[in-house]
Formats: structure tokens, sequence, C-alpha cells
């Protein structure tokens, strides 16, 4: 099985020996002057971080604005540097490791389905006629671990209304690039994920407020192992909903099958709501590991039901029994 319970996950993993050490050597190797611009950022030294500064309007910092939270959010390299992307791997470092091989520019995000203005949509197009925003959310991953990102990108909502959906399109389907010269995970024999990956969401569940098309974070573009230049960010669901890197959008009128669903229905299923009253079949989702944590403060919370964004979104599923559309 490709994801690991959180017993299996080691938190040296969030600054990992190979990390420090480049680190220290490439710190050893620059004058005090490049000092003082701090650290090189997580899988990129410095002199060749690819990303870019975005203009975004701030989160508006106060209680009740659902698209903010006050709880502390990881460095920008503890946050590049621990990440699940099995393009470039299944460790939680690969992504870091391997991700820069993948080239984002031109990018573009191509419009089917359902829809009366289907195309295929640059990437820079898109930024332009988009208002970008930032959000701070926080993501738990199924496999019992989260973290807080501060996300710069758009509402999904807004995204859609574009293309200007039919009343047939039920569904909408996102697929992440398959692109096997660039992404060793995608050419790797052991791999159990039938490329490309694919996610999905009900049309009301798209439309929510809170959904989210993420082109950066910290303030920047995003780093190629976070899902650059476009991903998902779903932040009452299971991690594994927030699809990275792009490049298809379909609408439907059938539920479309998504990959972790085809891997394995009995551990993830459609919906993937963040629940702490139903369990993953191999361990509790009751509590989580909030990163960064280490031995000395492992950081164990309780979960809470939408990942605390009940209000927002209880009301999607008030007809439903959660328990058997896990
Ligand atoms: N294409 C693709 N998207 C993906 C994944 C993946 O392996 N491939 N992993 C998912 C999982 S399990 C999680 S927890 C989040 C992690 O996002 P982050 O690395 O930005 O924290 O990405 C999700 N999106
Ligand atoms: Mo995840």
């Amino acid at each position: 099985m490709l994801i690991r319970t959180p017993s299996d996950i080691p938190s040296s993993e969030i600054t990992p020996e190979s990390v420090y050490l480049k680190r220290r050597q490439f710190m050893q190797g620059v004058g005090a002057a490049a000092l003082g611009l701090g650290l090189p950022s997580a899988g990129f030294a410095a002199s060749e971080d690819p990303r870019k500064s975005l203009d975004f309007s701030p989160v508006v910092k106060k209680d009740g604005n659902p698209f903010y939270t006050d709880e502390k959010t990881p460095s920008f390299a503890e946050a590049s540097s621990y990440n699940n992307f099995y393009e470039f791997g299944t460790d939680k470092t690969d992504p870091a490791r391997n991700a820069h091989t993948l080239t984002t520019d031109p990018w573009s995000v191509k419009v089917e389905g359902h829809v009366a203005k289907p195309g295929n949509y640059p990437l820079e197009d898109i930024i332009k006629l988009m208002t970008l925003e930032e959000r701070i959310y926080r993501l738990r991953c199924v496999e019992a671990w989260s973290m807080v990102i501060p996300w710069v990108g758009f509402s999904l909502a807004d995204f859609i209304k574009m293309f200007e959906p039919t009343s047939d399109a039920k569904y909408v389907e996102f697929t992440t690039l398959y692109r096997r010269d660039e992404m060793k995970g995608q050419r790797s024999s052991f791999s159990t994920i039938d490329w490309p990956y694919t996610e999905g969401l009900r049309m009301d569940e798209a439309m929510n407020p809170l959904a989210f098309m993420s082109v950066g974070m910290y303030g920047k573009t995003l780093p190629n192992q976070n899902g650059a230049p476009i991903r998902l960010v779903v932040p009452w669901k299971y991690g594994f909903k927030s699809i990275k890197s792009i490049v298809r959008m379909r609408f439907t009128s059938i539920r479309p099958k998504t990959s972790w669903e085809s891997i394995a229905p009995r551990e993830y299923g459609f919906y993937a709501n963040v629940n702490p009253e139903v369990d993953h079949p191999r361990w509790t989702q009751r509590y989580e590991r909030r990163l960064p944590s280490s031995l000395l403060s492992p950081s164990r919370i309780k979960t809470e039901m939408f990942n605390g964004y009940g209000e927002q979104v209880a009301g999607l599923y008030k007809d439903m029994n959660l328990r058997r559309n896990y």
C-alpha cells in the first residue's frame, strides 16, 4: 500500500540529513553578504530559485474569516520539503529532490465536457483574468498529519463560471500532467497508480466558496513539489483530493473515478471529507500530527469534523450518510 501509516513516518523526515548537509555546504560556500538573504529554499539553491513574486490581495486577518486562521504555519522550507506527490516518488522527501525536472512554462489547462466555453486556456491568460488573493488553510492528509499553508490563488467557483457549465455538468474531474520523461514516479514499475492522477468534485462542492485554485504559496509562485504551476486546494477534504499540476478539467454528468478510489476503494472514497468519526481501516482519524512536529513536541491534536470548516460545508452533505459515503 502506498500511503503509509503515521507511525511509519519518522518526524526526522521533515529536515532530512541530506537537506541539512546541503544547506550547510551552501552556507560554507558563499560569502557573508549572501547569507544576509537567508537560507536557500528547500529543493533548490537560492541562486536558481525559480519562484516569482505574485501580485495578490493579502488575506483579511480576523476571527470568523473562513479563509484565515492564526494557527502556526510551518516555514516555507518545511512546507516544501515534506510532500506527497507520487509523480516524483513515494517518500516525503522525494518531491523536493526530484521535481526540479518538471517544466511548467508554457502551461495550459484544457477544459472539456458539459460547458458552453470549452478550450485550451493558457495559464498566463487565466492569471490575468482571475483576481489573486491569499488564503490560509489547514491541510489534513489522510495519513493523519496536517499543516497550515498560506496559499495564493483564486476561487474555483469564479474560474468555473468562466466556462459556463450546462445543466448536465454534475461533476468536475481534474487531471494531473502525464509526462514520463519529467516525472520520475511515472516511470517507476513499482507504482500502483494508473497515471495520470485524477480527482473529482461534485459540482456543488466545486462551487463552494472555500474551494480554491492555487498558483502560489508564501507570496510566490508554487514550487514544483507543491503542484506548480496550478493545483486544487479543498481544505475540508483529505489532502489527496487537492490534486497538483492540473492540465485538464472535464465537466461530466456521471461521477468520475478518482485515482485513490481506484487503487483502494475501501480505504479512500470519492468524498474523502475529513471526519474524526470514520476511521481509516488501518488507523484512527481522531487525531493528527500538526507539522512542524518533533519527538520532543509531537503536536498531536484532535481532528475536527470537515477539518474545522463545517460551518461553510456541512450543508452540502445534510442528507447523506457520511459513514457510507466516506
Ligand atoms: N498529482 C498529485 N496530486 C497530489 C498528490 C499526488 O501524489 N499527485 N498527493 C496528494 C496528497 S496525498 C496530499 S496530502 C497533498 C499534499 O500537498 P502539499 O505537498 O502541497 O502539502 O497533495 C495531494 N495532491
Ligand atoms: Mo495526503
